[in-house]
C-alpha cells in the first residue's frame, strides 16, 4: 500500500494509524504548493481534487477521505481495537466521532486559514471552533480516549487536527492560535496521545518532532 501525505496535515491521522498497526505502507510526500509527488508525478493525476490523504492499495485501488481510510486500515487488523467491530453500537459511536471531527473541527479550521490570508472571518470562525473544542473537553472528562479506555482512529484524527491550533509552522497563515488553556481534559488527552510511539514515529518522519 501507499499513503500520499502532506507533512503536518490531516494525513498525519492515517500515518499514525499505519504506525499503530505496524503495516507496511510506502509514504509518498506531496508538495502542496505545486501538487507534485517527488517532484515528478502530478498529484492531480492521483486525486483530481488535489488533496491528501490518499491510500493506494497494491492493486492500484485508491481511497479518498480520511475517515474512510482510517477505518479501512483499522479493519486490516481488527484485533488492534483501533476500530470497534462493524455493526456494533461502538462502531457507530466511532463514526459519529469521525463525522464530528471532519465537519465540525477539521473544516472549522479552514476559515481561520483563509482569514490569515484575507483578514476576514476570524470573529465568527474562531469562537465557533473554540466552542467545539470546549465540548470535546467535556466529553473527555473521566476518559482516557474519545471512546473510553481504548485508543481508536478517532483519537489519531483529533490529534492531527488539534496540533494546528498552536503549530508554529502555521503562524504565517493564522492571525491567532486556538487557545486550549482552560481545557484540562483535552490537554491531558493530548499529552497521552503525544507519548505514543506511533505518534512520535509519525511526527519524526514528517519532520515535525
Ligand atoms: N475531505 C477530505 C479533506 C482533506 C483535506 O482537507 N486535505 C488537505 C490537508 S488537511 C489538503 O490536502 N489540502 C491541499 C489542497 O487541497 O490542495 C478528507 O477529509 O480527507
Amino acid at each position: 500500500m501507499k499513503l500520499y501525505y502532506i507533512p503536518g496535515s490531516c494525513s498525519l491521522s492515517p500515518h499514525i494509524v499505519i504506525n499503530e498497526l505496524g503495516l507496511d505502507v510506502a509514504l509518498l510526500k506531496v508538495d502542496h504548493r505545486v501538487h507534485t509527488v517527488d517532484g515528478a508525478i502530478d498529484f492531480y493525476d492521483v486525486n483530481p481534487l488535489g488533496y491528501v490523504p490518499i491510500l493506494e492499495l497494491d492493486d492500484g485501488t485508491r481511497f479518498r477521505e480520511g475517515p474512510a481510510i482510517v477505518q479501512y486500515l483499522a479493519d486490516q487488523k481488527p484485533e488492534s481495537g483501533l476500530a470497534p467491530p462493524n455493526g456494533t453500537l461502538d462502531r457507530y459511536r466511532l463514526q459519529e466521532w469521525l463525522s464530528f471531527l471532519t465537519s465540525e473541527i477539521h473544516k472549522g479550521f479552514i476559515p481561520l486559514l483563509y482569514a490569515g490570508l484575507a483578514g476576514k472571518y476570524l470573529d465568527t470562525a474562531k469562537p465557533k471552533l473554540e466552542a467545539r473544542y470546549a465540548w470535546v473537553d467535556k466529553q473527555l472528562e473521566g476518559r482516557h480516549f474519545l471512546l473510553g479506555d481504548t485508543f481508536t482512529v478517532a483519537d489519531a484524527y483529533l490529534f492531527a487536527l488539534t496540533g494546528w491550533g498552536q503549530a508554529d509552522w502555521l503562524t504565517s497563515y493564522y492571525k491567532a492560535g486556538i487557545h486550549f488553556d482552560g481545557l484540562k481534559n483535552l490537554q491531558a488527552w493530548y499529552g497521552r496521545v503525544l507519548q505514543r510511539p506511533s505518534v512520535q514515529k509519525a511526527l519524526l518522519a514528517e519532520g515535525l518532532a
